[in-house]
C-alpha cells in the first residue's frame, strides 16, 4: 500500500512559532513520525508539502493510478479551496482529513471544510497523533 501525505501552506513553518496551537515540533519532525508510523505497517509513504493551491492540486492527480491512499491537512486551504474538493473527488483515492487543532474549537471560518466533503474520515486536535490515526484508517478500510 503506498500513501501520500499532503500538508498545505505554512506547515513547513511547524515548531517556529504558534507551539500553544500548533506544537513545538517541526515540520521535519512531522515527516519523521509519519515516516515510522508507515514503516512500522509495512506501507509506502511519500510527502508532499506545498504553500500553493494549484501545486497541491497537481500532487493530487499525479497520484492517481499510483497512490491507494491520501492523507491531507490543507492547512488553510481546508476553509477555501473548491479547486481542491474537486481534485480529491476527480481522483477518487481514499482520502481521510487530518488538522492538528481542534478546528471545531476556533473561529466559526474553520469550521467549514471542503476538503473534507471528499474525505471519509476527519481527525482533528490530536496533533501528529492524528495523522497516525489517518493512516490507521486507510490500511483498516483499504488495506
Ligand atoms: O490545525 C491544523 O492543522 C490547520 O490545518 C492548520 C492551518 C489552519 O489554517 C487550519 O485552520 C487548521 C494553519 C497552519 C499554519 O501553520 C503554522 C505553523 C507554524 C507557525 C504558524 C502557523
Amino acid at each position: 500500500m503506498k500513501i501520500l501525505v499532503i500538508n498545505g501552506p505554512n506547515l513547513n513553518m511547524l515548531g517556529i512559532r504558534e507551539p500553544g496551537i500548533y506544537g513545538s515540533q517541526s515540520y521535519a519532525a512531522l515527516v519523521a513520525f509519519v515516516s515510522d508510523v508507515c514503516a512500522h505497517h509495512g506501507i509506502e509513504a511519500e510527502f508532499f508539502q506545498s504553500n500553493h493551491e494549484g501545486a497541491i492540486v497537481d500532487a493530487i492527480q499525479a497520484a492517481y493510478g499510483v497512490m491507494d491512499g491520501i492523507v491531507i491537512n490543507p492547512a488553510a486551504y481546508t476553509h477555501t479551496s473548491v479547486a481542491i474538493l474537486d481534485a480529491l473527488k476527480a481522483v477518487s483515492i481514499p482520502a481521510v482529513e487530518v488538522h492538528l487543532s481542534d478546528v471545531s474549537a476556533r473561529e466559526p471560518f474553520r469550521q467549514v471544510s471542503y476538503a473534507g466533503m471528499a474525505c471519509e474520515a476527519t481527525f482533528a486536535g490530536h496533533g501528529f497523533d492524528g495523522y497516525r490515526m489517518a493512516v490507521e484508517y486507510l490500511i483498516e478500510h483499504h488495506g
